[in-house]
């Protein structure tokens, strides 16, 4: 139970990681597809080009507390991804959950199941039952193998047609990564009053949720849900999220965005980031090999990775945001065998199975124990095939707070790796680089104790724990020139368009730049407030224009403190808090 805890935390503070606050006009982006995903439960590779969209909140009992099951509310945690196409929306999710309880004779709800919530035109009226596009769908685990059978009875509420919808639900095993099962579904858009046609940027009612049972008497013990910490979805549709159906294309080529201006190279990261197509670890996997170490018991996840890549003319650069509950420094360990990110890249990109690396096919560990000894530990970091590491540079920092405004703080909780690569070490010519395409693969290590070893893994493409000496099985990317306005984000809190950043530097003193961006030129207003809410600054009150903004913010007649500033545009806030150290 310790261990799904431990992976609950982890999946909350990643949920709150972009921005500090809630707004209610936060989109969930859910992109679109050039490959339709099969519906077996197993994830495609077209869903490895998403990141997961995490559970945030978790309640016990329905209503809270009112049960006594065994599992106090701990043993379920989640996580789903969604795209869409022209004729349909499609949505997988990763139920973690430790005891699965088949009760066919409960209400679906009352059982383990997963519920999804749409509503085509995304009203958020406040209501008292569903009405209209307004649907709900429970997809209980019972059903398993029995799926066609039961689209017309899984507990959809407004009336429904399921003609060339599909689901489909498949158990994964405790060692291929968390206990759990895994549910695929393919609904035509138009049975959810949604023209494919016309589709993008549209805008839906959404959310996700997990219902949980342990025991076939007490019927649900707990849910969690993505967007609103209530069990009332199922009757009103304005406590639902929204999501947008946005016209960013994903695609199982993971395109490797030209840089704008180059990062530097310190550990923070930079706006330009922001346009990188993120890589996250899609597929966990416990121990290595898979159940063989006794200290594997212990936390089977602790860690998640998202690499953010660049290039430019001269350089690949990668900034690597790793959550990690438990971060052990064991320099006496391998490299592999402790907290440490490995990147793969080959630029030969000929994916031929093999049983060792060879010619471009190189392979990078970066362990967090190097921390403040970057430079004397690039020629010890576990490269494999001679790599030559002139040029290039890589820093670590930890975390600093995650912010407090979410369900949980995590302070610390994890690190940031950023690196540099000149592209001609990789055997790529930068000057012709856009078209290029690469083998490409992104490894978190995970080691939680000085004596275990390595006792978890993540991996963005491949589950394998091969990737060492086979690049047959690396992932595919490919450098870009192509601009990238949005991201699709694991996080609920990205807003199309409209960001606000984190301070650089923060904490600071006295000055700081704090930089937005706008999706078009609109009025806004900045400003800063102490503690005690009030005022202390006006950084911006007028008019901009469209993309990324920045004005410094001076701090010299002001004391020592904890500061929040807010930026406003119409009718949607977003704030972050700073620290001013003299
Ligand atoms: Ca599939
Ligand atoms: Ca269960
Ligand atoms: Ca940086
Ligand atoms: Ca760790």
């Amino acid at each position: 139970m310790k261990n799904i805890l431990i992976l609950l935390l982890c999946l909350i503070v990643i949920g709150t990681t972009v921005e500090a606050k809630i707004v209610k006009d936060s989109l969930y982006q859910i992109p679109k597809t050039k490959v339709a995903p099969v519906i077996d439960g197993i994830q495609d590779n077209i869903w490895k080009a998403i990141d997961w969209n995490m559970q945030r909140w978790y309640n016990v009992g329905d209503p809270p507390s009112a049960t006594s099951a065994a599992d106090s509310g701990v043993g379920l945690a989640g996580m789903s991804k969604a795209m869409w196409d022209a004729n349909n929306i499609y949505v997988l999710v990763y139920t973690v959950d430790d005891i699965i309880t088949d009760i066919p004779a409960n209400a679906n709800w009352n059982q383990d199941a997963v519920e999804l919530y749409f509503d085509g035109a995304n009203d958020h009226a406040a209501e008292t039952s569903l009405s209209g596009t307004q649907y709900q769908m429970t997809f209980s685990h019972w059903t398993m193998g029995k799926e066609v059978g039961h689209l017309y009875n899984m507990g959809v509420r407004a009336p429904f047609d399921t003609t060339g919808m599909e689901y489909k639900i498949t158990d994964v095993a405790d060692d291929a990564g968390f206990p759990g099962w895994m549910l695929e579904v393919k609904i035509p858009l138009a049975n959810l009053g949604i023209d494919g046609a016309s589709a993008a940027a549209q805008k839906i009612g959404w959310e996700v949720q997990q219902d949980e049972s342990d025991d076939a008497t007490v019927g649900r013990a707990s849910m969690s849900k993505w967007w609103s910490n209530s069990n009332n979805s199922w009757a009103n549709a304005g406590i639902w999220g929204t999501a947008i159906l946005s016209a960013r294309e994903v695609d199982t080529v993971l395109q490797i965005v030209k840089a704008a201006k180059a990062p530097t190279i310190d550990g923070t990261m930079d706006a330009e980031y922001k346009n990188a197509n993120p890589a996250t670890t899609n597929l966990f996997r416990v121990g290595d090999p898979p159940g063989a170490d006794a200290a594997d018991t212990d936390p089977i996840f602790g860690g998640f990775v998202t690499a953010y890549p660049m290039w430019d003319a001269n350089n690949m650069y990668i900034f690597c945001d790793v959550v990690d509950g438990i971060i052990t420094d064991i320099p006496a360990n391998a490299n592999w065998n402790q907290d440490a990110v490995e990147l793969y890249f080959d630029a030969a990109n000929d994916h031929a199975t093999g049983t060792s690396l060879s010619g471009t096919q190189y392979q990078f560990t970066f362990s967090h124990w190097t921390m403040g000894k970057e430079v004397g530990h690039l020629y010890n970091m576990g490269v494999r095939a001679p790599f030559d590491t002139t040029g290039m540079e890589y820093k670590i920092v930890d975390h600093d707070a995650r912010g407090n405004e979410g369900m949980l703080t995590e302070e610390g909780s994890g690190w940031n790796l950023e690196i540099k690569i000149p592209l001609a070490n990789l055997g790529i010519d930068g000057a012709s680089g856009a078209g290029t395409k690469l083998g490409f693969e992104v490894q978190l290590d995970n080691s939680n104790d000085a004596t275990a070893g390595r006792q978890g893994m993540q991996k963005w493409w491949s589950a394998s724990n091969n990737s060492w000496a086979n690049a047959g099985i690396w992932g595919y990317a490919q450098l870009t020139d192509a601009r990238i306005d949005t991201r699709v984000g694991s996080s609920p809190n990205v807003v199309s368009g409209f960001e606000l950043n984190q301070n650089y530097p923060n904490p600071f003193n006295p000055s700081t730049e704090i930089s937005f961006s706008l999706a078009k030129s609109e009025k806004v207003k900045l400003t800063v407030y102490n503690l005690l809410g009030k005022q202390v600054a006006v950084l911006v009150d007028g008019t901009r224009n469209a993309g990324h903004q920045s004005v410094t913010f001076d701090a010299a007649n002001l004391s020592s403190g904890v500061y929040f500033y807010k930026l406003e545009a119409g009718s949607t806030v977003l704030a972050k808090k700073m620290m001013l150290l003299k």
